[in-house]
């Protein structure tokens, strides 16, 4: 168990190194009026019922209670360490794991841990406004839960930094308080972190669609040699399951709530189902199309000698590295990308070391896929004839081989123009955003009820009814 009495929640024995403690203590504050800045509006005062992470222990590491979010006890917990673990891939395969930082690689993996850690407060500024339209209690109750975990892995980052980057690493972690999502001068590092998460349904698509690359990318962090590093991204996976359920069954639940009233009032035309108040199937489909291309590009260039550079060192593995059964150098392997050649999408063998990014970005693919095909079982199930679907991969990218070319939905290469004349058939307009706005215009608070564009969910929260009490204003 951890010890709650301390100032920093940790199991890594912080109370021993004071330097390292007055360090983070140091931090605290600042961390503090970045939440009290940047963190949920208007929250502040309010009992939420939250889940705070209280061990590692795979059965019951977390524990249910009421707490005021800037009271949430933000902790520092690795998993506990095995001592015969090994790096396991790369050049330095079979040397034990390395418990410091090794000096010819210390500022890739620094930079390695700030643009991880970069993205958990940019989430937590994207949603800030989002609680004063929230559809229901238990929806306000599961936001916030998404919120105070993003902060406790930037906490996670920030002790590496502290801990193994000695002044650079303080510096580090400063400035992950002072870039802003969306500024214009001190932006957020990745793409994607800078777009507004401007509603709901925006919300949940991010959950299901980017909350999800941070499972990819913690899985491949969670093989690094580095092993703090891997130990702190195996307890961080833990609570990113939640973040993904939250997306998956926010969007689910929208779509049987269409379904339903599609279904009952017999009406299939986009005006007609939004005149009833729902969000209607076409304008869910552009919202997927726009959270997965721009989720895409997190996963970077197809083909990257950063990417080869991370692997070869042993810093950064492939997805469930261990139960691959290969060399794990991938001195010879190859890989398959696409790339842009004349009018066509043609797929060429390269380097596997190369085109680490692109095969992570295929196992998200997969994992992504899967989740779609439950959306569409529920339109299914239902009986009506509309079809989800996943754009190409080269639709809508900023970076990597397809940016600058315009791909269609269905993997065409068009022209600037012709591309330009469906844009917003195939991804969310201003009157979309607008109209999915108009839904949210103010928050449902009353327990047990749910917004009229929404199913409520099969179950509650730590088997609480649908009409408990998850979040009191005060
Ligand atoms: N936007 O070889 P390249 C999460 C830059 S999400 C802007 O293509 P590399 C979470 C790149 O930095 C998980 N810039 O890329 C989710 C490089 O810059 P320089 C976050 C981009 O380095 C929801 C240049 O382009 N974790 O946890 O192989 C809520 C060319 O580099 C982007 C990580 O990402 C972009 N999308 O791969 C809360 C793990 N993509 O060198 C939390 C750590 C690339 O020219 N990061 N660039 O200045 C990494 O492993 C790698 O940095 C990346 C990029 C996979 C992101
Ligand atoms: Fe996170
Ligand atoms: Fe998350």
């Amino acid at each position: 168990m951890i010890n709650y009495t301390e100032k920093i929640p940790n199991n890594v024995d912080l109370g021993r190194d004071r330097v390292l403690q007055r360090a983070l203590e140091h931090w605290q504050p600042a961390y503090m009026s970045w939440w009290y800045d940047m963190g949920p509006n208007e929250s502040h005062n309010y009992d939420v019922y939250l889940r705070t992470a209280v061990s590692v222990e795979p059965d019951g590491w977390a524990q249910f209670d009421y707490v005021k979010m800037p009271e949430y006890r933000w902790g520092i917990f690795l998993q506990p360490r095995d001592e015969k673990r090994q790096v396991n891939f790369g050049i330095h395969k079979g040397q034990p794991a390395w418990q410091e930082v090794p000096g010819e690689y210390r500022s890739i993996l620094r930079r390695i841990i700030v643009t991880q850690g970069d993205t958990e407060p940019a989430s937590v500024e994207q949603q800030k406004m989002l609680g004063m339209s929230c559809p229901s209690l238990y929806d306000l109750r599961n936001i916030f839960q998404v919120n105070v975990e993003e902060g406790r892995h930037l906490w996670a980052m920030v002790y590496l930094l502290h801990r193994y980057f000695g002044r650079d690493g303080r510096e580090e972690a400063e400035a992950l308080l002072a870039r802003r999502s969306g500024d214009t001068d001190n932006p957020r590092i990745l793409g994607a972190f800078n777009e507004p998460t401007p509603d709901w349904l925006a919300f949940y698509m991010f959950t299901f669609f980017t909350d999800r690359d941070g499972k990819f990318q913690l899985c491949a962090l969670a093989e690094s040699g580095f092993d703090p590093l891997s130990r702190t991204c195996r307890f961080m996976l833990t609570e990113e399951a939640h973040h993904m359920f939250v997306g998956e069954t926010g969007v689910s639940r929208i779509i049987q709530r269409t379904c339903e009233v599609m279904k009952e009032n017999n009406v299939e035309d986009p005006s007609d189902v939004r005149a009833l108040g729902v969000i209607d199937l076409q304008t869910i489909q552009r919202y997927l199309s726009f959270h997965y291309s721009v989720t895409l590009d997190l996963y970077g260039s197809d083909v990257s000698s950063n990417a080869a550079n991370y692997f070869t060192s042993g810093l950064k593995g492939r997805f469930r590295e261990t139960k691959l059964d290969d060399d794990h150098v991938l001195s010879e392997a190859e890989y398959p990308v696409s790339e842009v050649t004349g009018d066509k999408i043609v797929t060429k063998k390269v380097p596997a070391l190369t085109a680490l990014n692109e095969r992570l970005r295929d196992d998200y693919i997969d994992e992504i896929a899967d989740g779609v095909g439950r959306w569409q079982r529920i339109i299914d199930n239902v009986g009506i004839s509309f079809r989800l679907t996943l754009p190409h991969k080269g639709f809508h990218r900023e970076i990597g081989n397809f940016t600058g070319h315009f791909i269609s939905p269905e993997g065409e290469v068009l022209t600037e123009e012709a591309w330009r004349k469906h844009e917003f058939q195939w991804l969310p307009s201003a009157k979309d955003y607008a109209y999915v706005q108009s839904l949210m215009s103010g928050r449902v608070t009353e327990p047990g009820k749910f917004a009229n564009w929404i199913a409520p969910p099969v179950r509650g929260i730590n088997n609480q009814p649908l009409d408990f009490e998850y979040v009191r204003f005060n």
